[in-house]
Order: structure tokens, then C-alpha cells, then sequence
């Protein structure tokens, strides 16, 4: 307890002397426009809070004339918003010269401040291994609602909530389950990550593992998590037992340039974790399961995958063979459309026409005549593409109402769910019928509202979808007739998440 005090005495002592730093030199005016329009997001000190930290570190693609245009437009497929009709011309130049100005002191999260905020609370060992609640154990759900940082676990058989808990502010990405469905992680965007025991519905341990995180994933083996972070250029190895550190990974490629961290996945079938960068093309492959003779941690001995395009947004096939991406363009010339990467070979194998994937892990595979297909949304366009992996080549793109975030669905289910987030139509949801490639139905359940992100139970009969507000809501349709079953008010519930199918790699699901 005294410890975790002057661990976050030290912390708000070195925040008060930043913002008393900044704010004696002549930037007033800069940091006055900072703190009304873009700390609520981003951070009183620009290390990032729902919005990405805005210090030169972060900028390494993006140039000053990109950065004011972001200001002007908002950025897509982001929570980023227009300031142009809020914001001057002058206006916005200040807060880009404020931006790009160096912190006063060096944001530092190195494994002496890692070890420091590592909190047990309940070791694992300390905890009975059976269930203190009756439910289908592999068809619950974790809800995180966004809107007051909790998250429920609901039961997927009577969509009744089982219990409800408090997490770190801002947690983004998807919790990643233990395979037998009984542990939890959770990473929040300030960089805490989270170990839950839902047979006891305990917390295990807490440790802020960067400054700002992106997500994390669990291998395959159970034993260890990798988190990638944004501030500093790190990813972090953890014990998955209690979550102690194992291995501090700064990101930098040959020639010493650091990068931030896009995602960090675990490809089960080839037991490494994948990490995406946004600063330097590579795609990093970190096997886990390569044995010592003492029983002592892998090695963890990078595989850096050299790309001629930065892969920003992309998804693997069902096999985890391949990875299908495309750059974000920031200002910059990139060659556009989307490539198809093989991580047997480390090659290009392929390039896609697609304009651009609006969301990490956003695409889903089904069976389609005699062949496979990935289906995701764009940013730029709403449309959801079709793709046929034995040849790499859209088979069909789906003009939908505006551009999706999410796209969804089950092995048992005949239809995919695609959200229209953005955009005067970001109350609709497209049901696309999984033979016909058309979309059959449009719903509307709650108008003006934002609808978005859909999960199915377990066996597939019904599918949950978020009412992204405040005074929110699940709700259930039946998967089939397509018809509202129950409404469960929730607080902004960003994303749910069924042990099942994320536990047996579901296809209609990310992982
Ligand atoms: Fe996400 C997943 C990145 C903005 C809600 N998002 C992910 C993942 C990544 C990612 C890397 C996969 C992590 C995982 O599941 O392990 N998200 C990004 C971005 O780069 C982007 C576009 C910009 C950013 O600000 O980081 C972005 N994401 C958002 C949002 O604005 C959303 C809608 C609201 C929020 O919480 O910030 C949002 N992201 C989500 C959700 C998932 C997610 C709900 C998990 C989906 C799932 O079903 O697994």
C-alpha cells in the first residue's frame, strides 16, 4: 500500500513540476488551447489518454502540414473529430508548434518504473479453483463499458449481468482469455494491465507496463503476455502467472530508430506473437515456446520481417499463415492498397485493392461456394470488401451506408453484422447474407444513437449489439428472424466479448 502511494506521489510530483515547467515559458497561449480542446483526450501532459500521446516522439510519419490538417478534418476511423469550424487557421498552427515541441522532461517508463507499480492482490494460489457463481461458463461474456470504466460479466444463456466491476480508465482493445476461459487481461490505453479471476471474481494483479499502451495478447501456452506500447517504444513481457516482468523489448529497428508499437497478436498455430510498427516497415515475429534446458524463460529472439509499406491496419486468415494489411496515409507518399503478407516466406505475396481497413483485427472469414473468404470494412469509403483467399482478389465490394468499424459473425450464423460508425448514418447496422453477398437488412435500434460492435453467443442463435452512449444498452436479436429479444441498459459499451468464441478462435470473431 505505501508502496503503491509514493509510486503515484512520485508520479504526480514529476507531473505538477511538467506542467509548471510548460507553462512559465512562452507557450501559454499554446497550452491554454491545448487544455480546452485536446486534454480531455489526449492528456493535460500529451501523453495520451483515449487519444494518442502528441509529442515529437509520436509524430515520426507525420509532418507538421499533415498534423494541422488532422486539427482541421479529424482523422478517420478514430474518435478524432473536425476542429475546423471551432478552430482559426492561426489557431491551429499554435497548437501544431505546441505539439511538436519537446516535453520539458523526458516521459521515462523504463522496468524500474515497471517493477515499482506491479501490485498482487490476490496470488492465484490463494484462490479456490471452482466457480462461486452457476452459469455456462464458456458462454459469458465481459462487457466493457467505456462510459464509467466498468465492465459486467453477463450470462450468455439468460442475459442477466452476474457481477460488475470498476477498471483502469480508458481500456481499449479486446480482454484476452486464459484458454480454459477462467483468467482475464486487460489493457487499459495509460498502460495498466489487469489480471481478473472470473471463477472468483477477483482481481489477481495490476502492473502499468508504458505510458500509453495499445493492446496485448496471451500465448497460446497460457504462460506468458506480451503488451505493445506507443510511449515508450517498448513491448513488455509478462509472467502470466501474476504478471511479472520478464522481458523489456525496446522497439528499434537496425539502424536505431524506435517505433511505436501498432498491435501485438498471438498467432496460436505458429506459437510466437506478431508485433505490427508504425514507425519503420517490419513486422516482428517472437517465438514462444522455444524450450531451455533449465526450465529458465524462452529467449524471445526477435524475427524482423522487412515490408516496402507500413502495415497500419490489417488481419490475419483463419491458418494465422497470413497477414493482410494496409498503410494509413499521414501526409506522406505510401504506395497504395493493401498488400498480402506471408509469414512462412517473410514475402509479399500478394497486393489487394482495398482503400484503406478502418480497425485492427476487423475482418472475418466464412465458407463461400468452394472457396474461403475475408470480408472487412474500409475507412475511406462505405464499403465492406470481399476478398477470395485463393487468389487474393475482391470478389465483391458491398456499398454500405458509410464506413464500418466492426464486422461480425458466427460459423452457425448465415448473416454478417457491419456497423456504419461514423457519419450521419452511424445509428444503422447491415446484415449481409453470408451466400447471397447482399445486404437483406438494415436495422435502426435507436435512432441517432451509434450502433456498433456485435458478438454472438456461444452456440450462434443470438447476436449482442452495443448502443454506444452514456444512457446505452445491449441488445439481443435472436441471429436468425433478425428480432430484438431483451435491452440491457449498459454505460457506453465499447465492445463484449464471448469466452467461446474468442477462446476457440471463432471465425466470425477477432482473437
Ligand atoms: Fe480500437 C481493438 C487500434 C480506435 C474500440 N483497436 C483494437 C485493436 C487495435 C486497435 C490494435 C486490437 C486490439 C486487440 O483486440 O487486442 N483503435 C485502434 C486504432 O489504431 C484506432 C483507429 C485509433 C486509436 O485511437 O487508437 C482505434 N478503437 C478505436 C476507437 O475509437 C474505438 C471505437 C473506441 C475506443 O475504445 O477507443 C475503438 N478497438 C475498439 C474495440 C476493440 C478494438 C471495441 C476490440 C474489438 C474486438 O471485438 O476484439
Amino acid at each position: 500500500m505505501i508502496k503503491k502511494l509514493s509510486f503515484f506521489l512520485i508520479a504526480s510530483l514529476l507531473f505538477s513540476q511538467i506542467l509548471a515547467a510548460e507553462s512559465s515559458t512562452d507557450n501559454r497561449a499554446a497550452l491554454n488551447l491545448f487544455k480546452k480542446h485536446c486534454a480531455s483526450c489526449h492528456g493535460e501532459d500529451r501523453l495520451g489518454l483515449i487519444g494518442p500521446p502528441l509529442i515529437p516522439q509520436s509524430f515520426k510519419r507525420l509532418k507538421p502540414a499533415g498534423a494541422e490538417q488532422v486539427i482541421k478534418d479529424g482523422r478517420a476511423a478514430t474518435q478524432m473529430p473536425s476542429f475546423k469550424a471551432t478552430l482559426s487557421d492561426p489557431q491551429i498552427k499554435t497548437l501544431v508548434d505546441y505539439i511538436y515541441t519537446k516535453p520539458v522532461k523526458k516521459p521515462v517508463w523504463g522496468m524500474t518504473e515497471i517493477i515499482n507499480s506491479h501490485t498482487i492482490t490476490n496470488p492465484p494460489e490463494s484462490l479456490g479453483n471452482t466457480p462461486i457463481f452457476k452459469a455456462d461458463m464458456q458462454n459469458l461474456f465481459l462487457v466493457v463499458e467505456t462510459g464509467d470504466h466498468h465492465v459486467t460479466l453477463l450470462d450468455g444463456d439468460k442475459f442477466e449481468p452476474i457481477y460488475r466491476f470498476k477498471s483502469h480508465n480508458a481500456l481499449h482493445g479486446g480482454p484476452k482469455y486464459s484458454k480454459d476461459g477462467r483468467y482475464v487481461y486487460f489493457a487499459s490505453r495509460d498502460g495498466w494491465i489487469t489480471k481478473f479471476d472470473i471463477y472468483n471474481l477477483k482481481v489477481i494483479a495490476d502492473i502499468r507496463v508504458g505510458i500509453n499502451t495499445r493492446n496485448l495478447a496471451v500465448s497460446d501456452d497460457g504462460k506468458y503476455i506480451i503488451a505493445g506500447n506507443t510511449l515508450p517504444h517498448t513491448a513488455v513481457i509478462l509472467d502470466a502467472r501474476n504478471l511479472s516482468p520478464v522481458k523489456l523489448i525496446p522497439v528499434v529497428n537496425d539502424h536505431g530508430k524506435s517505433s511505436r508499437v501498432s498491435a501485438v497478436y498471438t498467432a496460436a498455430p505458429r506459437k510466437s506473437f506478431i508485433l505490427a510498427l508504425k514507425d519503420f516497415p517490419e513486422v516482428w515475429e517472437i517465438p514462444y515456446n522455444n524450450k531451455t534446458s533449465d526450465n529458465k524463460p524462452p529467449s524471445f529472439k526477435i524475427r524482423r520481417i522487412e515490408l516496402n509499406n507500413y502495415l497500419d491496419d490489417f488481419f490475419f486468415d483463419q491458418s494465422y499463415e497470413h497477414i493482410i494489411g494496409a498503410a494509413r496515409p499521414e501526409g506522406e507518399q505510401h504506395p497504395q492498397g493493401g498488400q498480402v503478407i506471408s509469414l512462412t516466406s517473410g514475402k509479399k505475396i500478394a497486393d489487394i485493392d482495398l482503400p484503406g481497413m478502418p480497425h485492427l483485427s476487423s475482418g472475418i472469414s466464412w465458407k463461400y461456394k468452394d472457396t474461403r473468404v475475408i470480408a472487412t470494412p474500409n475507412i475511406k469509403e462505405g464499403l465492406v470488401s470481399i476478398i477470395d483467399t485463393r487468389n487474393w482478389k475482391i470478389i465483391k465490394k458491398i456499398k454500405t451506408k458509410g464506413p464500418g468499424f466492426f464486422i461480425r459473425s458466427h460459423e452457425k450464423s448465415p448473416y454478417a453484422w457491419v456497423d456504419v460508425f461514423f457519419g450521419p448514418n452511424k445509428d444503422l447496422v447491415h446484415i449481409i447474407d453470408k451466400q447471397t453477398l447482399e445486404i437483406v437488412k438494415t436495422l435502426k435500434p435507436a435512432p441517432g444513437k451509434t450502433s456498433a460492435h456485435v458478438e454472438f453467443t456461444k452456440d450462434g442463435r443470438y447476436a449482442l449489439l452495443s448502443i454506444w452512449e452514456n444512457d446505452g444498452a445491449i441488445i439481443v436479436y435472436d441471429a436468425q428472424t433478425l428480432k430484438e429479444v431483451k435491452r440491457l441498459p449498459m454505460k457506453k459499451p465499447s465492445g463484449k466479448y464471448n469466452v467461446y468464441n474468442k477462446t476457440h478462435l471463432e471465425e466470425g470473431t477477432s482473437h
